[in-house]
């Protein structure tokens, strides 16, 4: 286990290594009035235990005016394995929003919950009141394996619960054991540190050398964007719909860097086949592999893609196959054709129902003299006796209706203002959460995103695209929390008001996009896509994706892997394109 600690390694992992296994400073930390904030290192060791020390950016420049400490306040992200929780849960998690929070639920982009701007003083009640929830917070952030995710869509019922056993295996499995999480937040007894390996017999002292995400998902819905997740496992049935195993995908993510070209955004390789049963034993190999080959003196490097990138794809296998002591099988044929949600009602398989709402962008609140979502959803949780669905695209189902609930359901659901409806251009953009809470944000995302949709849904009409599926995702930061490189088009945050343009990435969410154009401001955005979709409508092929017509008339150059993702980008792209082809 990587535990030597050397000057080259990062900052990081010298928190870990001296925190006792997580506990760091936090307990005092907790009870230190003067300030709303916390160390810089215990800022790291809280992001285990699924927390984030922010501050509310839209007051920095007042406060800082009036000499004010910076309006600190904490989110704190949930762990729900494949995202499922029960009405009386749901209940719980309203009521906690609206106690010690800002009165509002995020979705997030990975099935889970969020609340913003939880003080200091109020955290550990939240904790204990998340904790009563029968939830908790462990391992939601943090160089660990976080939330697992599952494909959402109940209808095909099997397959899917299938493949939401494996994600709560898996979660269980790699979850952190220190009991630090428990004394810290719930008041538990201390227990005296030991062993790392009877501490943590996965992790280790030092943990993973960065984050660690991984999905199951369930052909033919690639709504859990499985391409750009560290592990991730594909259900692979025989025709009868039978489970026969798993096709095992490794070294996805997103984040990069502006202006760092050794940093990229990369889809994972689809590395071999696995029994049913020898699923877990592969989740654990491929994250201790990445625990011990990972890269732990530049965190910029450190995650599993750069590892599969530099070692090499047949060496991982390889060391996966000896760590688990037999071969794998090659990967079996699977398709994809979205990335998206399907919303309105379906039927599942045992005769009870879902229902997909459209939750813009995953943020639940009630707005004066407007949609009351949060409400709406309160009122559905006290009288729906089946479960509630978090989907990786921040939308929610009501899950496993009994038909004679289902009136009442639609009732509250235009009562609130909730709806399975939105334009197609709507239903499949996605922003990450962004300005004020995100430290990290360049540019509004979560805040403008439907603005900009407004007005390219105007555009849309006018070539007569109003009703064609485009995805559309934004992001405040090059981080792509929103998964921004796999839409069709992607807008990423490069400073205030201005954008980069992505085009070119798959609708099945299976192929990465081009930098189009740089730096563009709203008008730039809506003038550069304008003539994108007005020749889409004039030469596309009858049932060509956006993405792919871009990307065969060669307005846009096709990105095969991460390393390409900086190469031929858009202008120089567009300089090559041939008259009869461009115009
Ligand atoms: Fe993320 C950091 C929000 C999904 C890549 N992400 C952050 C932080 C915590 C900012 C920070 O470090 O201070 C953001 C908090 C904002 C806020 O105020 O809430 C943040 N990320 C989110 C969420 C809430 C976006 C959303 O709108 O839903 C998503 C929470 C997911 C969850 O429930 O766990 C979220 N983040 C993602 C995804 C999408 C995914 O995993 O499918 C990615 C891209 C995939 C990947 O990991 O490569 C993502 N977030 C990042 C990164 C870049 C990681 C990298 O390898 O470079 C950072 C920054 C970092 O880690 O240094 C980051
Ligand atoms: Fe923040 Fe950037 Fe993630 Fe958006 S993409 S939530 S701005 S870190």
């Amino acid at each position: 286990m990587c535990t030597k600690m050397t000057n080259d390694l990062a900052r990081n992992e010298r928190i870990k290594e001296v925190s006792a296994y997580l506990r760091g400073t936090l307990a005092e930390g907790l009870t230190e009035v003067a300030t709303g904030a916390i160390s810089e290192d215990d800022q790291q060791l809280v992001k285990f235990h699924g927390m984030y020390l922010q501050d509310d950016r839209d007051l920095r420049a007042e406060r800082t005016k009036k000499k004010l400490e910076k309006a600190f306040s904490f989110m704190i992200r949930l762990r729900i394995p494949g995202g499922i929780c029960t009405p009386a849960q749901w209940l719980q998690l309203d009521r906690i929003a609206r106690e010690y929070a800002n009165g509002t639920l995020r979705l997030t982009t990975r099935q889970t919950f969020q609340f913003h701007g939880v003080i200091k003083s109020n955290l550990k009640t939240t904790m204990k009141a998340i904790d009563a929830a029968l939830l908790d917070t462990l391992a939601a952030c943090g160089d660990v394996n976080r939330n697992v995710l599952a494909s959402s869509n109940p209808h095909q019922s099997r397959a899917h619960h299938a493949a939401h056993e494996l994600a709560k295996a898996i979660s269980e499995r790699l979850l952190p054991q220190t009991p630090a999480y428990r004394e810290i937040w719930l008041d538990g007894e201390k227990i005296a540190g030991g062993e790392e390996e009877v501490v943590e017999p996965v992790y280790g002292r030092t943990y993973l050398p960065r984050k660690f995400k991984t999905v199951v998902a369930v052909p033919p819905d690639n709504d859990v964007d499985i391409f750009a997740h560290d592990l991730g496992f594909i259900a692979i049935l025989d025709k009868k719909g039978n489970l026969k195993g798993w096709n095992v995908t490794v070294g996805g993510g997103m984040g990069m860097t502006h202006g760092e070209p050794d940093t990229y955004p990369r889809t994972a390789d689809v590395m071999a086949f696995c029994k049913q049963e020898d699923a877990l034993t592969v989740a654990e190999a491929v994250v201790t592999v990445q625990r011990d080959w990972g890269d732990r003196t530049n965190r910029k490097h450190a995650r599993l893609k750069y590892t599969i990138e530099d070692r090499g794809l047949a060496a991982f296998r390889a060391e996966v196959e000896r760590r688990i002591g037999k071969p794998l099988e090659d990967p079996k044929p699977f398709t994809f054709d979205s990335n998206g949600d399907r919303y309105g009602w379906v039927d599942g398989e045992d005769g009870r129902s879902h229902l997909t709402l459209f939750i813009e962008n995953g943020r639940l609140r009630d707005i004066p003299g407007g949609p009351s979502l949060m409400t709406g959803l309160r009122r559905i949780a006290e009288i729906h006796d089946g479960e509630f669905r978090l989907t990786a695209n921040q939308n929610v189902i009501i899950a496993n209706v009994r038909a004679e609930e289902r009136a009442a359901i639609e009732a509250l659901v235009s009562e609130h203002g909730l709806t399975s409806e939105a334009t197609a251009l709507r239903r499949n953009a996605m922003a990450c959460v962004a300005l004020p809470t995100c430290g990290l944000a360049l540019a509004e995302s979560e805040r403008y995103l439907p603005s900009l949709v407004t007005a390219l849904e105007e555009r849309l009409a006018s070539h007569g695209l109003a009703e064609d599926e485009i995805t559309i995702r934004m992001t405040g930061c090059p981080n792509g929390c929103a998964r921004p490189y796999i839409a069709e088009i992607g807008l990423v945050g490069k400073g205030p008001g201005r954008y980069n343009l992505y085009l070119g990435g798959a609708f099945d969410g299976s192929r990465l996009s081009k930098l189009y154009a740089e730096d563009l401001e709203h008008d730039g955005i809506v003038s550069t896509l304008d003539p994108l979709f007005g020749a889409y409508a004039k030469e596309r092929h009858s049932t060509e994706r956006f993405s792919a017509f871009l990307v065969r008339t060669k307005r846009v150059a096709a990105t095969e892997n991460g390393r390409d993702f900086h190469a031929n980008t858009g202008p120089l792209q567009l300089s090559r394109v041939p008259h009869e082809v461009a115009s």
